[in-house]
């Protein structure tokens, strides 16, 4: 049956790429309706399902929706997800719910079946940071199989992930160093033109960033795994819209290379790409607007031998990272 579907938070990166993606997945949407802050009401946006005027958002008008998507702030989410969440399904793309008890934090090939246990009145489902989708889907396969004990990620991720904002930013600065010019900063704490920058979000008691221990939290909670050991340094790189991640893993049965290709080739969402003589892995320029995530240079560990692997991966941020793996969860309800 048609849906009427509400995105809120339309008009930031992650809005955008949502449209698309219920148009890629052939959602069936009976209607769309974008909310935003009264500054963008009234604009219009040619989309998939015709041209769209931007609506100001209100829990009225959203609560008559059959399902909204929220590409919204934390701090936005956790005011009106709840009240939303009283009269229709939402889906909240923030890291306002995730650890909630009562909200299944959900990517759909992992532990989609999650959903049933949603109350009447709360149907809230938690849409994952994009960190951890990304690693989790090359993780699961290998855990299902192998059982995971110890997880080493470092990630390379995208300005994406700061939004349109970020992803300006970058293009920005580089425009200007090339010209010469200082290359300054707004978005990111320092200037990310022809630089890495080891700082994500906010740093913690224990000094790591809230961006890495979301990996570590939100890993344990979709695989329902809480004693795997999992660590992550998060690195923002110069790169557009893919995060890749390198990842070492510590494994309860023994592994191989040619044991985990087997489980990843199959791995839906997955695509293996792993032939380093003819130079293929997985890197942000192939991976970008990619719904599948992609794996490679698979080895067997030299810290844990025939324990353990090192993988790379690289997923498209504002795919599977965000906007896909909402519409995912949306299908779970259709
Ligand atoms: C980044 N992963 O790359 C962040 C963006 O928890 O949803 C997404 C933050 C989140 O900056």
């Amino acid at each position: 049956m048609a849906k009427a579907v509400g995105i809120v938070g339309a008009t930031g990166a992650v809005g955008a790429e949502l449209i698309q993606v219920l148009a890629d997945l052939k959602f069936p949407v009976g209607s769309l309706h974008l909310f935003a802050s009264e500054r963008s009401a009234g604009k219009t946006v040619t989309t998939p399902f015709g041209i769209k005027t931007i609506e100001t958002f209100s829990v009225e008008a959203a609560s008559k929706m059959d399902i909204v998507l929220l590409a919204v702030s934390g701090e936005f989410a956790k005011q009106y997800a709840p009240l939303l969440a009283e009269k229709t399904i939402v889906i909240d793309n923030s890291s306002a719910f995730r650890l909630d008890e009562n909200v299944p934090l959900v990517i759909p090939e992992i532990n989609g079946e999650a959903v049933k246990e949603l109350r009447r009145n709360h149907q809230l489902v938690a849409n994952p940071n994009c960190t951890t989708a990304i690693a989790a889907m090359a993780l699961w396969p290998l855990h299902k199989e192998f059982g995971l004990k110890k997880v080493i990620v470092s990630s390379y991720q995208a300005t994406s992930g700061a939004g349109i904002e970020g992803m300006n930013e970058l293009l920005e600065e580089t425009g200007r160093v090339l010209g010469g010019e200082e290359a300054g900063h707004k978005v990111f704490a320092h200037p990310i033109a022809f630089n890495v920058i080891p700082h994500i979000d906010s740093f913690q008691e224990n000094g790591y960033t809230k961006e890495e221990m979301k990996v570590t939290w939100e890993t344990r909670k979709i695989f329902g795994a809480p004693d795997i050991a999992i660590s992550c340094t998060a690195v923002r790189v110069p790169t557009l819209r893919v995060h890749a991640e390198a990842i070492t893993i510590e494994t309860e049965k023994p592994v191989n290379p040619g044991a985990a290709r087997i489980v990843l080739k199959d791995a839906p969402g997955v695509d293996l790409v792993d032939n380093p003589e003819a130079k293929q892995y997985p890197m942000p320029v192939n991976a970008t607007k990619k719904h599948n995530i992609e794996v490679g240079r698979i080895r067997q560990s030299i810290v844990f031998g025939d324990h353990g692997l090192d993988i790379f991966v690289a997923g498209d941020q504002l795919l599977k990272g965000a906007a896909l793996n909402a519409v995912q969860i949306a299908q779970l309800f259709i």
